[in-house]
């Protein structure tokens, strides 16, 4: 073979390998659609955080006309309910698009950890300043650098404190309570603080364990807590303390994103903010009309009940000044200063 031969035949064969190796991506190229996307979730439809998922899914294949075919996998099945590796199989790919929690996408997005500052957000006015403003565009694009696509808020909610051993009203009375946490070790600093002993573990694993004692407490929005029937499993002390809250993100894998039509992807984004203003709704239902009638749905079910005064409130804000400290740097400081601003400067 002459060397110019040989350099042809070189040629042919790298050109040959190229088409080969560019196969997956031409095979999500623009306009070509999977048969069902996956959208993980870590509950179903009976929670709010479900039910927006399946808001956003009927609505895409609504607007679609069935183009884009979404299936719910509540449970964080597609990781088999570890909910901390979420993020990371939505990157891989594992997951086509999810509504996540801030918490449980905190160990790969530090910034995320803001939201679970204690006692940064004293109301839902306060969670709109971040989530609907710069703080919450600064998130977006966080997220988008490590690689995923971010197209709405939605919420989980307050999280409130319950345990089956006694009413919590101090600091003091959560001595040696034995208290599940989920996500970052941000929570296992608070808990400790507290004089409380916490215990990482997953949603999945957390239900077992209040039902056998082998935990005695948690934290969890309200609508968590009902539609898990958390009291039929010993938690019948509940301190609304509202400490810290988590937005969830509906977000869409990125190859996923990039396969679909400029005019999909509008319909996908803006679906996903129709349904996070109807989930964000739904999550705060009987807890911000006057006299909280959820509370009282909840009081019924022979839960107690501790409602904390003012100054029984910032008892827990001193208790745990210096976990926020020694956060703060972690996260961010001019991201903590921006939320701390913006929150001092919401319309109540
Ligand atoms: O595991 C929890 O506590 C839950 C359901 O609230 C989250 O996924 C953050």
């Amino acid at each position: 073979m002459t060397f110019r031969r040989t350099l042809l035949a070189l040629a042919t064969a790298t050109a040959a390998m190229t088409t080969l190796m560019a196969l997956p991506q031409a095979a999500l190229a623009q306009g070509n659609y999977k048969s069902e996307y996956k959208m993980s979730l870590v509950v179903g439809p009976a929670f709010p955080w479900g039910k927006g998922g399946e808001i956003w899914a009927n609505l895409v294949k609504e607007r679609t006309q069935g183009r884009i075919n979404i299936k719910l996998y509540p449970g964080v099945s597609l990781i088999q309910g570890d909910q901390t590796r979420e993020f990371s199989a939505l990157r891989q790919g594992v997951i086509d698009m999810a509504i996540g929690s801030t918490i449980n996408w905190s160990p790969q997005i530090k910034e995320l950890n803001l939201f679970s500052l204690p006692f940064l957000m004293p109301d839902y006015a306060a969670i709109d300043a971040l989530t609907q403003g710069e703080v919450g565009k600064d998130m977006f694009a966080r997220l988008e650098k490590a690689g995923v696509v971010p197209l709405a808020w939605g919420e989980n909610g307050y999280r409130e404190l319950t345990n089956s051993k006694h009413p919590v009203r101090t600091p003091a009375d959560m001595k040696g309570l034995k208290i599940r946490v989920v996500g970052s070790p941000l929570f296992v600093d608070t808990f400790t603080a507290l004089g409380a002993n916490p215990t990482q573990m997953s949603w999945a694993d957390a239900q077992p364990a209040f039902a056998s004692g082998a935990v005695d407490g948690q934290e969890n929005p309200m609508s968590i807590f009902t539609a898990a029937k958390l009291q039929n499993v010993g938690q019948k002390n509940l301190t609304m303390w509202g400490y810290v809250a988590d937005p969830l993100v509906f977000v869409v894998n990125k190859e996923v994103w990039n396969s679909w039509t400029k005019a999909d992807q509008d319909i996908v984004r803006q679906a996903a903010l129709d349904a996070g203003k109807q989930e964000i709704e739904i999550a705060r239902k009987g807890l911000v009309e006057p006299g909280q009638p959820l509370l009282k749905e909840i009081a019924a079910l022979g839960v107690n009940i501790v409602q904390l005064s003012p100054a029984e409130r910032d008892a827990f804000v001193q208790a745990t000044k210096p976990i926020y400290a020694k956060w703060k740097p972690q996260i961010g400081n001019a991201l903590v200063d921006k939320a701390e601003k913006a929150i001092a400067a919401r319309k109540k």
